[in-house]
């Protein structure tokens, strides 16, 4: 038996269908025997995967897998999997995921791993069983990490497996209801992936370390089979593609756009703007008819400097995110836009710089939404992490240490607990979640259902004298009104 766990990652009632564990799902369908627990569903994780796992006789190899991210999601990893070890210590656990793929060294000093399997996991965690079952050599298991003794031992990461080469998700499997949900998109949104990886190298994005600049796609035939098998077996009328970059081929999307465009989907992806803005008008009305509803792209940032320090690579450029604004405002699309701000090494500068960007954007493009990250290193030796050691920062060593309020804060990059934001190094943070409730108040966001056309109202009236003045300091009453009025974190917890 393997338990496949999902730690929790947003809001209970928001959760995402896991895809990261149904890829793997897949791939043991009809020869294994496994079973999803989803954090996000289960309140007390631990307890069920002890009481699925604790009869499994221990001939059969039962087996513990985790999917990770950094934030909220590993606090709840460590925590249950120090309580299934301690119940059950012959059960192998192995982590895989954003967070082991980057950490692996520090995952495996914790007791209660045994091993990670870094980046693409589904011919890896079919090696590994395998290795359990019949005790095999371990350094047959692609991407395997695990301690050797006193040593740590990284398997080489084996090549990327082409994704039309996969099952498909085994949906009947899991309860979809609880994984479909009423939102902007629709009123039944999926989660679907259609992609691996990214062929960038920006030096803030943990997708580097996952992909190693590879990417992978879905043929448009099979993205439509999926779709059509959703659409008539989950009634679902709405996706978000959670890809890393789904737009990286013109071809593929307009084929995909022209493919199901009878389906009556609305569908929200991400892409680069210099990508996107070299998509012909042709392919964008395809797209705009074939239900997207919304492009999500990484701006970062205001300037070209800073672009280029980034290593966003391509052609990226701050006008070319302007113009994207102004493009999916012709095509009816809403752009969702995130920033990296507060990078090193003068910080302060950065955000200002940024600001007065992000209201150009909001001139051309009101409807754009702003989503505000500030600067989290990722352990890729390019400029950015390398600046940020010497200005004194350092990954924890230990999985307590990460789990810990103040390092759970920084992985959701919120900028608490970074050295050069320090309130002390000119209140950098305070100033960017100021500055985020302003334009939020201003610029209510058009994908929370909750706000009505009043509250809308509202915000703005109570907003807008800061906003035309800047003032965007200390803004206790549009703080007392969001008591009141909940605005939703996209960034956070998805819409
Ligand atoms: C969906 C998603 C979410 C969902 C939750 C998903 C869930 N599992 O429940 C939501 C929207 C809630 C979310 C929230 C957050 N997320 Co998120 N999320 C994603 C996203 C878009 C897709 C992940 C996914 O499902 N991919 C599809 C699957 C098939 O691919 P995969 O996950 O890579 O899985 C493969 C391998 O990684 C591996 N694998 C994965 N797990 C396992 C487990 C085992 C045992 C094995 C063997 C292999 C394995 O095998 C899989 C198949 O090949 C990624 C970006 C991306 N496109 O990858 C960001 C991403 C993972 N999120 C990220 C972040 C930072 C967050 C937040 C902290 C953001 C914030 N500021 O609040 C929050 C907090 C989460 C929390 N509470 O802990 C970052 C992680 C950055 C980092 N430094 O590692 C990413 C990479 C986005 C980014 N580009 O920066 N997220």
């Amino acid at each position: 038996m393997i338990i496949l766990y999902n730690p929790i990652s947003t809001t209970p009632g928001k959760q995402p269908l896991p895809l990261s564990l149904l890829s793997l799902a897949a791939m043991l369908e009809g020869s294994e025997s496994w079973a999803l627990v989803d954090g996000n569903v289960v309140p007390d994780p631990a307890a069920d995967i002890i009481a699925r796992l604790s009869d499994v006789p221990r001939s059969l190899v039962p087996l513990l897998a985790v999917s990770v991210m950094p934030g909220p999601q590993l606090t709840q990893a460590v925590a249950v999997c120090r309580r299934v070890k301690a119940a059950l210590p012959h059960v192998p656990i192995v982590w895989g995921g954003y967070f082991p793929t980057q950490h692996a060294e520090t995952v495996l000093r914790a007791p209660y791993v045994d091993f990670v399997i870094r980046s693409q996991g589904e011919l890896a965690i079919l090696q590994l069983i395998k290795v359990l079952r019949s005790g095999g050599v371990l350094n047959s298991v692609g991407g395997l990490s695990w301690r050797a003794g006193a040593d740590l031992v990284n398997n080489p990461v084996q090549p990327l497996t082409d994704l039309d080469h996969l099952p498909d998700l085994p949906y009947h499997r899991v309860p979809m209801e609880r994984y479909i949900h009423n939102n902007y998109l629709g009123d039944r949104t999926i989660a679907h992936n259609s992609s691996f990886g990214c062929p960038f190298a920006c030096s803030f994005c943990a997708v580097v370390a996952m992909s190693n600049r590879r990417w992978l796609a879905q043929s448009p035939a099979r993205m439509e089979r999926v779709m059509r098998h959703v659409v008539t077996t989950y009634r679902v009328d709405a996706v978000q593609m959670h890809d890393m970059d789904f737009f990286i081929s013109e071809a593929r999307t307009a084929e995909f756009a022209e493919r199901i465009a009878g389906l009556g989907l609305r569908w929200w992806a991400l892409g680069r703007a210099d990508i996107l803005m070299q998509y012909s008008d042709a392919t964008w009305t395809k797209m705009a008819r074939s239900g997207l509803k919304m492009v999500f792209s990484g701006a970062e940032s205001g300037t070209d400097a800073a672009l280029a320090r980034m290593n966003k690579g391509g052609k990226a450029s701050a006008g070319l995110t302007l113009e994207l604004a102004a493009r999916l405002r012709r095509f009816g699309v809403v752009p969702e836009f995130s920033f990296v701000l507060g990078c090193p090494p003068d910080p302060a500068k950065d955000v200002e710089t940024t600001f007065d960007f992000i209201r150009r954007i909001k001139a051309i493009n009101p409807a754009t939404e702003i989503v505000l990250y500030t600067y989290t290193p990722v352990p890729l030796d390019g400029t950015l992490y390398t600046e940020a050691k010497r200005l004194g920062f350092a990954f924890p060593e230990t999985l307590d240490e990460w789990a810990s309020p103040e390092w759970e804060q920084l992985s959701m990059r919120r900028g608490d607990n970074i050295p050069w934001m320090d309130p002390a190094v000119g209140g950098v943070r305070r100033r960017v979640r100021d500055f985020e409730r302003v334009v939020n108040a201003f610029y209510p966001t058009v994908t929370d259902l909750r706000l009505t056309g009043w509250r809308r109202a509202a915000l703005k009236a109570a907003s807008g004298l800061r906003y035309r003045m800047k003032w965007y300091g200390a803004p206790y009453e549009l703080r007392a009104i969001n008591r009141l009025l909940h605005y939703q974190r996209p960034e956070t917890t998805g819409f």
